[in-house]
């Protein structure tokens, strides 16, 4: 079983594309474990994408995903990080193939709308980052069997 941590950046909320990103990863099949609308400070921004830091874009990166009010999601299941990354579409969203979030919604890799985790060890310290343990819901295993079998 692996968890991620996606985040609707602040484009998506202020492009008024939460409910549309939401529904293609909850259509798709995937189970949300925890949900809420946030600010991200600086410091948990810096904490979050401390592997890009020194590169060109890490400050603006930082000031994007600071920029306004982001919701963020906990998605539980079997191959949730490849399942959801595939959803997502290419970090460029010149790149990203037409059915893909970012292929569909998305110009500008400033501006690709979603984070999702691209590991299940990245999912859990993620995950950490962003919920409390009492923020996330024990799911039913006796209703979402195709997941957890
Ligand atoms: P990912 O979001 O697809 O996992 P990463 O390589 O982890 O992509 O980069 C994290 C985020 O940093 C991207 O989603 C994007 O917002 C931003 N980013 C990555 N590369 C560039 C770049 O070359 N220019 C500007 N922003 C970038
Ligand atoms: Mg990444």
């Amino acid at each position: 079983m692996e968890r991620s941590l996606i985040i609707l950046k602040p484009d998506a909320v202020q492009r008024g594309l939460m409910g549309p990103i939401i529904s293609r990863l909850e259509q798709r099949g995937l189970r949300f474990a925890g949900l809420k609308l946030m600010r991200v400070d600086e410091a948990l921004a810096r904490r979050h994408y401390a592997v890009h830091e020194g590169k060109p874009f890490f400050a603006s990166l930082v000031e994007y995903i600071t920029s306004g009010p982001v919701v963020v999601a906990a998605i539980t299941g079997n191959n949730v990080i490849a399942t959801i990354r595939n959803t997502v579409g290419a970090t460029n969203p010149s790149q990203a193939a037409p059915g893909t979030i970012r292929g569909d919604y998305a110009v500008e890799i400033g501006r690709n709308l979603i984070h999702a985790s691209d590991s299940p060890e990245n999912g859990e310290k993620e995950l950490a980052l962003f919920f409390a343990p009492n923020e996330l819901v024990e799911l039913e295993r006796s209703t979402d069997r195709w997941i957890y079998e």
